[in-house]
Parts: structure tokens; sequence; C-alpha cells
């Protein structure tokens, strides 16, 4: 860039920033504010913004917006407003609606909506609170919203998150299309289905959506500084954007119930407000759609730093000074494993709504506040003091683990927990699993393009014979539905629950005690489950799961929930076996039971008898740890990088698990770190001769004058001294188990005699 050009920017930048003064003028029937970076008209009889513009373009962005409740069956309806700030840098305008011309319609809810203009931010801020007082009669409210419809020939590139994106169909085009099942969604004549819900969004990590223009090269964004204000918080999904003919949607839903988050409900003499927001609807131009939104995304991450925002002054409104925080450190434990390795942890403050209602993603009456990408430590910032309840999940544990006692939050206070300690559900050693624990289905069958329309339909024509998975040959990602959905073919025209899902698994010594089928269930709808051991003993059927809709609506994480099914060791037998998975619906969303079944998040089999030589689990499945300012970079000589990660050295060099931190080991009961250098120091005489030392055998295939040696992974290896066994003879190597270091025999079969040792069966030498 030459000289002048760069003066030239400069000067364009100092002009406007200089003349980024908020202008307000108002005539009978609006409210126009303008800051020469974007231009609002806001109607005086309706609350409702009928213009938007960005700065000199002269292209009209809206038909027309509303704000409502309850799916249209509420509008808000003015009845007064006001200039509340009227500065410079600020102009604030409000709306009220005092519920008088509600009352009889079963929304006895005050709201009111405040639009908020600042220099030098291209946008305006919308905020809703909503109060219910002491004479209220009993109000239901189950959707909130501010719907945006924008001008759909301009406005034509829908994108609610970096990977849902796309160029919608011409009005002319939607016009044509075919409605199907469910009835939102509709066949173009290219054949296409397009599916409102497929553009849902995840609370969790949610920044921004809205729709570009990509004629226009403009933009038009709701930016979320945060979304604690939003019923079933963290784990909420949720409608944002969506097509409607002439009309671009772009909505905020402040509130709702489309995928299983609980209805406020809010008794008579009730006393209760919130404030919904503020949120910036934001406009912007760039050279192409990808610029526009990644200008969108650098808004949202300013004006995250802002949050709490300093120039809201409200009543239903916490300032920064007056929240609070809250620390810890996660540490889960593993019965058989200590503590287990925390790669992509979600820690939550929420408020149950009651003892009775203590399912989180149906909360609703306060806020929630939550951090996500935890390896360990954590701090919650800008909690509204309060009293919550503390509920943690990890990518790769199973669970979810929630603090018993509430915890106080109070005004411009840390409240430190120090850890924070949960103890993974586990009856013992593993014999199975299928999945990743991580509350989604996401693993499976279709599970990485989950939002499309109609991929339940092809489970019948996929799987004729229904899903039947061996363990160690079968492959989560191909052959295990990413839902056991009903299938065509019930009674009058009805959909039918599907033959039961088959786990097959091999056995070589049945346990003694119990097994445990721990069933997480990532989703589901209108289904009880049962659960069977090679074709017998079929459970009780589990009927309390909630419908939270992500079958029908395209989602692939809902109501999260484990549920454990028990049975005696004595049904398995040595060799094959297999447990069945029996779904069936009850109730329904539609009275066909088409939509209903279950997305399973991971299943895992275990057994009471803690010397069955189970499956040793990794330290953490999933996603990398994100770096983290905790972690200590530089670990103090003698060390080994598992100890940044809270995990201890290992003194030996068997490798159990492998991932990209390191190598990892399991002693006394524990991961641990191996330090290769260490490792390989203690070389071996093979190594000189070009050969690795063997790492995880010690049979000895062949013996020259340099020493004895093995095969491993089809190659010669020399075989390390510390396979110091030559005096000692021990049946199970060959069987793959390791010889016991000591001579406690606790199970005999026709191989020899068994011990335990590291919660793994071990052969007794003869030498015992
Ligand atoms: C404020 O807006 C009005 C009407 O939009 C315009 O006439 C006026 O010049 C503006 N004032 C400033 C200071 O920009
Ligand atoms: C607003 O309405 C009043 C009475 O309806 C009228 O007298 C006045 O001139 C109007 N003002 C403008 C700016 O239109
Ligand atoms: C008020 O201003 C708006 C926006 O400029 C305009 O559309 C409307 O006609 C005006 N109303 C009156 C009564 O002048
Ligand atoms: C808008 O203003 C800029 C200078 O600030 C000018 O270069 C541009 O041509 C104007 N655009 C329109 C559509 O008037
Ligand atoms: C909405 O905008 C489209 C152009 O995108 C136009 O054809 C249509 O008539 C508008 N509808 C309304 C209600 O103004
Ligand atoms: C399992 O079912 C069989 C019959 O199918 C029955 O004989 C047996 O007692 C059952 N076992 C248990 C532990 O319930
Ligand atoms: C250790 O014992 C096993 C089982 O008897 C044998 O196969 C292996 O070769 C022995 N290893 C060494 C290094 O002697
Ligand atoms: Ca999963």
């Amino acid at each position: 860039m030459n000289a002048i050009k760069y003066l030239l920017l400069i000067g364009i930048t100092l002009i406007s920033i200089v003349s980024a003064k908020v202008n307000l003028t108002e005539n009978n029937t609006s409210y126009i504010l303008s800051n020469g970076l974007a231009t609002f008209t806001i109607a005086k009889s309706s609350g409702f913004i009928t213009s938007m513009k960005y700065k000199n373009n002269s292209q009209e962005f809206l038909n027309r917006s509303y704000i409502d409740a309850n799916g249209g069956k509420v509008y808000f309806s003015v009845t007064s407003s006001s200039v509340v700030i009227r500065t410079d840098d600020l102009v604030e305008i409000v709306f009220y609606d005092d519920y008088s011309k509600h009352v009889g319609t079963g929304f006895a809810i005050d709201w009111e909506v405040r639009y908020t203009m600042r220099s030098g931010v291209s946008g305006l801020y919308f905020s809703l609170t909503q109060a219910h007082k002491s004479n209220y009669e009993e109000a239901q409210c189950s959707e909130l919203r501010l719907v945006m419809r924008l001008k759909s020939d301009v406005f034509n590139w829908l994108q609610v998150d970096d990977f849902t994106k796309r160029v919608m169909p011409t009005a002319a085009q939607q016009n044509k299309c075919t409605t199907l099942s469910p009835q939102e969604a509709c066949q173009l004549e290219t054949g296409e289905v397009i599916h409102k819900y497929d553009w849902s969004i995840d609370v969790l990590e949610h920044k921004v959506h809205g729709f570009a223009s990509i004629s226009k090269n403009l933009g038009s964004w709701f930016v979320m500084p945060s979304m604690e204000w939003k019923n079933g918080g963290a784990v909420n999904r949720d409608l944002a954007c969506h097509q409607g003919g002439a009309d671009s949607l772009q909505i905020l839903y402040l509130r709702g119930s489309h995928y299983g988050a609980g209805d406020a409900i809010l008794k008579r003499g009730e006393v209760w407000s919130k404030m919904h927001g503020p949120i910036l609807i934001y406009l912007n131009e760039g050279s192409d759609v990808n610029a526009i939104w990644d200008d969108a995304n650098r808004q949202a991450d300013a004006e995250k730093q802002l949050w709490p925002y300093d120039f809201v002054n409200h009543q239903s409104y916490v300032p920064k000074a007056k929240r609070g925080s809250v620390s810890g450190k996660l540490v889960i434990k593993d019965p058989l494993y200590g503590s287990l390795k925390i790669s992509d942890a979600t820690v939550t403050l929420v408020q149950p709504e009651s003892s009775t209602e203590p399912i989180h993603p149906q909360q609703w009456h306060k806020m929630s506040h939550w951090v996500t990408h935890v390896t360990g430590d954590f701090k919650i910032e800008n909690v509204v003091p309060g009293t919550y309840q503390l509920r943690a999940w990890s990518k790769g544990i199973v669970g979810e683990f929630y603090t018993t006692n509430t915890i106080t939050v109070t005004s411009g206070q840390e409240t430190k927990l120090g850890e924070v300690k949960f103890n993974a559900p586990r009856i013992g050693p593993t014999i199975f699993e299928v999945g990743v624990p991580d509350r989604t289905a996401e693993e499976y069958l279709h599970g990485d393009h989950f939002n499309q329309w109609g991929l339940y339909n092809k489970f019948a024509e996929e799987f004729p014979n229904s899903v039947n998975f061996y363990i160690g040959k079968s492959d989560w990602q191909f052959d295990w539905n990413y839902c056991q959905v009903s299938i065509p073919g019930g009674a009058n025209g009805n959909y039918k629950a599907c033959e039961p899902w088959k786990i097959h698994f091999n056995i070589n010594k049945v346990p003694s005690g119990n097994i445990l089928l721990r069933v997480s269930i990532a989703a589901s709808s209108s289904t009880a489950l049962s659960v069977s051991v090679n074709g017998r003993n079929q459970s009780s059927e589990v009927k309390d799961l909630i419908d939270d809709a992500c079958i029908r609506r395209d989602g692939i994480r809902g109501i999260w929930s484990m549920k454990e099914f028990t049975f005696p060791a004595s049904l398995l037998k040595q060799g094959e076996n297999y447990v069945s998975l029996h779904t069936r619906a009850i109730g329904g969303y539609l009275t066909y039971y088409r939509f209903d079944g279950i997305m399973y998040d991971h299943i895992r089999l275990e057994t009471s008898d803690s010397s069955y030589p189970g499956v040793a689990i990794p330290p953490a499945a999933g996603s990398d740890p994100s770096p983290s300012t905790t972690v200590n970079p530089n670990p103090t000589s003698g060390s080994c990088w598992s100890q940044r990660l809270g995990f201890p050295c290992c003194n030996g060099c068997d490798v159990a698990y492998t991932d990209s931190d390191g190598d990892w080991g399991l002693e006394n009961n524990n991961w641990c770190g191996i330090d290769k250098s260490k490792c390989s120091s203690s070389s071996c005489w093979a190594e000189a001769q070009g050969y690795q030392c063997c790492k995880n055998i010690c049979d000895v295939v062949y013996t020259d004058d340099s020493g004895s040696w093995g095969l491993e992974n089809n190659d010669w290896c020399g075989i390390p001294n510390t396979c110091n066994n030559n005096s000692d003879q021990c049946f199970s190597q060959s069987l793959g188990f390791p010889c016991c270091n000591n001579c406690n025999v606790v199970y005999t079969d026709e191989s020899g005699s068994w011990g335990v040792e590291n919660n793994d069966w071990c052969g007794i030498k003869s030498s015992c």
C-alpha cells in the first residue's frame, strides 16, 4: 500500500470516528435512529422496526419485522413509548406493553422492549424484559421472538455458524415446492428438500446468525454477546434463520421449545422478571459473503469483551460490578482408572426450576452461565448473584456430574470452589463399548451430516435386518445408525418399532456377579427402551425419556440421559453373546409413530467382577485439549509432559493408549505419561543392528549369538532385559495376558491358574 492511500485510509477512519454521533429524529409515526453507520426506523404504533439501512447505501433490508410470543398467537402491543436517553453517544427508546391488551388470553405478562443505538456501532441493540406481577393470573409462554423479515431477493445467503451456510432458493422456487413430512419440509422442483430445522443453532457456543446479500455485499446479523437468558441454557438448540418466500427470516428466539426446552409457566401471584439480551442487530458490508461473515464474527468477539454492557441501566439487568464469578478445578475419578483426563468439558451453573423439576434443559426462570473446552481449571465470569447448581460433562467421559450442594454467587466476589470432584459411573471393568461419550450421535452413520431432512427414512432400507453390531469387527461410523427409529409397516398404515438392535460380543470367560449395560442417550422422542441378554430376560421399560424432537427436527444432540440395565452375569456364556435394544413408541408426536426413536450417545457393558480382564478405556477419547493459560508451559526438569495435564509420569514404558499428547501408560490404576526419551534410552542390544526392541511382547521366537528375538508388527525385535522370565514359565502370554508378579491364584481353568494385577488377568508363573 502506498503512503498516500494509507494516509487517505487514516483520514477516512478519522472522519467516520468524529462523525459518529447518534441522531434521533421523530415524527408522529416513527423514531428514526442513525449514527452514520446504520439507520433504523421504528414505528411508534407497533414498536417494530420498519426500516434498516446501512451507511449511505439506499438498499432497504426489511420487508417488516415483529415481536411475538407462542408461535404468533400473541403480538407485542404497545401501550406507551418514550425516549429514555438521548446523548451524542447513545440514544435509547423504550416501548411498553402492560398486558392491558391481553387480559383473558392466558398471557398475563408485561413486556418491555428497548432499542439502543451507540455511536460507532453499525447496528441497534435490542432487549426484551418480561415481568409477571403478584396480582396477575397464571401465564404461559413457550416461545418469545424477534422476527426480521428481510427482502429475500437481496438477502439470499443464509449463515448461522461456520459450517451451516448456503444460497437460498428464490421466492419463485420456494413457491413451487411440495410439502413433505414433517410439514415444514418442502421439496423444490430441483428435487432438493429444504427444512427450516436444518439451520438450527446450538446455544453452547453460538455467536452470530443472519443473512448476507451476494449481489449487494451487505449483511444483517444477530450478534450474541451472551445467551445467559436462553431457556435450556448451554444444552439448548433452536431455530435461527429460514426461508419464507419473499422474505428471508432472521429470527431471534429469546425463548423456544422446539428441542424440548421448558415452557415458562408463571403461577398466579408469582413475582418474576427477566431481561433477554441485549443483543446487537448488526449491519455490515464486505467484498463477499465470507468477508461479511468474518466481520460479523469479529464484531461478536468484540461485543463479548464488552459483556455485561456498561450502557444498560435497568432494574432487571445486573451490571458487571454487581456480578460474581465461580472458579475451580474439575476432577472426575473413575473407580478403576483414577483421575480421568479432561480434554473438553463444559461446566455450567444452572438454577433448577424446583426440586421436582431438576432437569436443567427445562430451566427458564433465571439465567444460566457456562464455559466450555475446559481441561481442568475453570472460571465462569459475569455470573448473576444467586444460588446455583453446578453441572459438568466432558467429551470422552460417561456421565453428567452435578453438585448436590448449592453454590452461592455473591456480588463482586469470586466463589472459589477448589477441586470439584465427581466420580464417574462404573460398576467394574468394561466388556465392550460402542461410540464416544460426547452427548451426541455424531460418530454414527449419518451423524456427520445430521442437519439434513429425511435421514431417518433411510434406516429401513440401509438396515433391512436392523442393526447387528459385532464388537471387534463392526465400525460404528458405518454399522450403527445415528438413530433407532420407527419404520413403515405397522398396522393401519402406522409406523412400527424396528427389530431390536443387537450388539454381538465374544467373551473367553463368564464374569461373576452382575453385568450392567450403561446406555447414554443423546436424544429421543416418545420411545420406551428395554434391554435383553441373549434374547431373553428383557428388562422393564424405561419410559421417562423426554421428547426433544431431534429426530424429526434434524438435530443430533437433544436432552441427554443415562440409563442403567442390570442383569446377572450368569446370563452370559463363554463365546458368543448379544444384548438387544428394544424400542417401542409410546404416545408419539404423530399418532402414526413416525420419527419416534432414540439416538444413542454411547453404550458400555460393565461387569461387577473386578477381576474380569476388561478393556482399558483411553484417558480421553475426543478432541485435543485446547491451550489453556493454566497449563505450565515449562515443566521443571525431571518431569514429563503429562504433569502439566495433571497426570504423573510412568515408571515403566508400557503404552496403553496414544493420543496427540503422547503415549499413555496405566500404573497404580491411574493414567501416566510415558517419557519416550527415558524409555528409548533403556535401549536394547537389537538397536545396534538396526532393529527395535520388543515393546509389548516377551515371546522368544529365535535366538542367535546376539540375543533373543521376538516378532512385533511383522518385524523382528530384540527381547529386552526387562523380559526377565528365563526362570519362569507363564502360560498366559500366548493368550494375550501378562504373567503375574505375585502368586495369588484367583481362578483356574484348563489353560492354567489366573491371578489379577492392575485390574487385568495375569497368568500365574510355574515357579510359584
Ligand atoms: C439527523 O437526521 C435528520 C433526518 O434523518 C437529518 O435531517 C439531520 O441532518 C441529521 N442530523 C445530523 C446531525 O446528522
Ligand atoms: C403530528 O400530529 C399532530 C396532530 O395529529 C399534528 O398537529 C402535527 O402537525 C403532526 N406533526 C408532524 C410532524 O407530522
Ligand atoms: C415519519 O418518518 C418516516 C421515516 O422517514 C416516514 O416514513 C413517515 O412517513 C413519517 N411520518 C410522518 C407522519 O411524517
Ligand atoms: C457513500 O459514501 C462514500 C463516502 O463516504 C462514497 O464513496 C460512496 O460513493 C457513497 N455511496 C453511495 C451509494 O452514495
Ligand atoms: C417483500 O419483499 C419482496 C422483495 O424481496 C417483495 O416482492 C414483496 O412484495 C415484499 N413483501 C411485502 C409484504 O412487502
Ligand atoms: C432368564 O430367562 C429364563 C427364561 O427365558 C429364565 O429361566 C431365567 O430364570 C431368567 N434368569 C433370570 C436371572 O432372570
Ligand atoms: C518368557 O516366558 C514365555 C512363556 O514361557 C516364553 O515364551 C518367552 O520366550 C520367555 N521370554 C524370555 C525372554 O525368556
Ligand atoms: Ca456420542
